[in-house]
């Protein structure tokens, strides 16, 4: 394993209920590093822009309004093994399906407002931490 940074954000909907705090501390105590770290509202366009992969799903005009409904926090992070790492904390995409103890599993209100992203791979990290942030700027 490696050191890696990976994108995470919390959705519009955490945002809402006022969940910030409590995710950006379960990151820190599953020992990730904070880099970087925007409140922001995306754009429609900008929303459609991020999940551009997922635009010939039946969810993609569902997904994008959401996302673009309000606030967001965006997270440069890094830790051994971040993506991964992550997706773990994050758990399953459907919080019916995600395991006790994972963010979704505990905030999630369903399976679009599931409260968080995560990056899923080395390359599209790479691709969404630009998205949001100038490598210039980390700490
Ligand atoms: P991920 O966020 O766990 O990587 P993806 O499959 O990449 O999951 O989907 C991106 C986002 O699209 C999800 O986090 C969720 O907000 C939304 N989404 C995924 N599948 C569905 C669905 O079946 N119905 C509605 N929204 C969905
Ligand atoms: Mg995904």
């Amino acid at each position: 394993m490696a050191i890696e940074r990976t994108l995470g954000m919390i959705k519009p909907d955490a945002v809402s209920r006022g969940l910030i705090g409590k995710i950006v501390g379960r990151y820190e105590e599953e020992g990730f590093t904070i880099l970087g770290m925007r409140v922001l509202r995306l754009s429609k366009r900008q929303a459609e822009a991020f999940y551009a992969v997922h635009s010939e799903r039946p969810f993609y005009g569902s997904l994008t309004d959401m996302m673009s409904s309000g606030p967001i926090v965006a997270l440069a992070l890094e830790r051994e093994d971040a993506i991964a790492g992550l997706r773990a904390v994050m758990g399953a995409t459907n919080p019916e399906e995600a395991a006790e103890g994972t963010i979704r599993a505990m905030h999630a209100l369903d399976i679009e407002r599931n409260s968080v992203h995560g990056s899923d791979a080395p390359e599209t990290a790479a691709v969404e931490l630009r998205f949001f942030f100038r490598e210039s700027e980390f700490i």
